[in-house]
């Protein structure tokens, strides 16, 4: 039988390659054995993008390999979203929480397994999508009344940017009626304390096991 370090190495392995097919057939087997498919996600392909992301800088990677390792890494996830969707059935809803990458920034991947993982977990999400304008933050709250919003930038040019979340949801009256969430890559605790945000999720496990602090 296949272990997860090894499922994990073969997915990481795979995004690296660029290869869509083998990505789908690591998650497909990773399916038929069993193992868990939320490390798959945070160890295995996520690693694997994480590498292509350190050689892109490094600059012996170039953009359209980005593209194609996070076109492999997203064959992945949509192999695996209906087992975990299957997981979360049932589950009693635990309130609303809203979630988009925050404006000037195009990187969905992180923020989809969030939500995914959020709905999973029985929160009814509310996705904003990408290089969502501030105002649109603080009109799906006046909107949707979410238990919280949560923000994601990947970029040091556009986590700046979850900071005037912060201070128009001030300046809006609305800052005290929600929590707001902040992550993605470059992204740290500091940072969340630093602008006042209420919680750092590093990966989507922590934003689940956060946000269900909010309502247990
Ligand atoms: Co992109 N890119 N990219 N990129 N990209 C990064 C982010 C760099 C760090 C690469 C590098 O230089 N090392 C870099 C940013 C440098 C900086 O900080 N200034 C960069 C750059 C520069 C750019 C462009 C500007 C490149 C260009 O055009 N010259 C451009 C951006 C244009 C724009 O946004 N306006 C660009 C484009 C792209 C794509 C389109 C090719 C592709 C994105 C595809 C897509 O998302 N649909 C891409 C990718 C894939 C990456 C890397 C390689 C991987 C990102 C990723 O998906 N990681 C990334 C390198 C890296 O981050 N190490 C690189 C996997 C996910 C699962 O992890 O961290 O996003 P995550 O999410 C986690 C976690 O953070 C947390 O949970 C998630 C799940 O566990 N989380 C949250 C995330 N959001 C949360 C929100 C919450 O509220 C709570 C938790």
């Amino acid at each position: 039988m296949v272990s997860q370090d090894e499922i994990n190495a073969k997915a990481k392995a795979a995004v690296m390659d660029f290869d869509d097919e083998a990505v789908e057939e690591v998650c497909e087997e990773a399916i038929d054995a069993g193992v868990d498919v939320v490390s798959l996600i945070q160890d295995g392909l996520t690693a694997g993008m994480n590498e292509i992301g350190d050689q892109f800088e490094q600059g012996t990677l170039f953009l359209p390999h980005v593209i194609a390792a996070s076109e492999a890494m997203s064959a992945g996830v949509a192999v695996l979203t209906p087992v975990l969707e299957k997981q979360g059935a049932g589950v009693e809803s635990k309130g609303k929480i809203a979630i988009g990458t925050i404006e000037g920034d195009i990187h969905t991947i992180g923020k989809d397994i969030v939500a995914t993982m959020l709905k999973i977990a029985g929160f009814q999400v509310i996705d904003l999508g990408r290089d969502v304008p501030i105002a649109d933050y603080v009109a799906a709250v006046k909107e949707h009344q979410p238990l919280a919003i949560g923000s994601s930038a990947l970029m040091t040019t556009t986590m700046v940017l979850q900071m005037q979340v912060e201070e128009q949801l001030k300046e809006a009256g609305l800052r005290d009626s929600v929590k707001t969430m902040v992550g993605g890559a470059p992204v740290t605790q500091d940072w969340a304390d630093k602008i006042g945000a209420d919680i750092y999720a590093e990966n989507a496990t922590d934003a689940v096991v956060k946000c269900k602090a909010l309502v247990e």
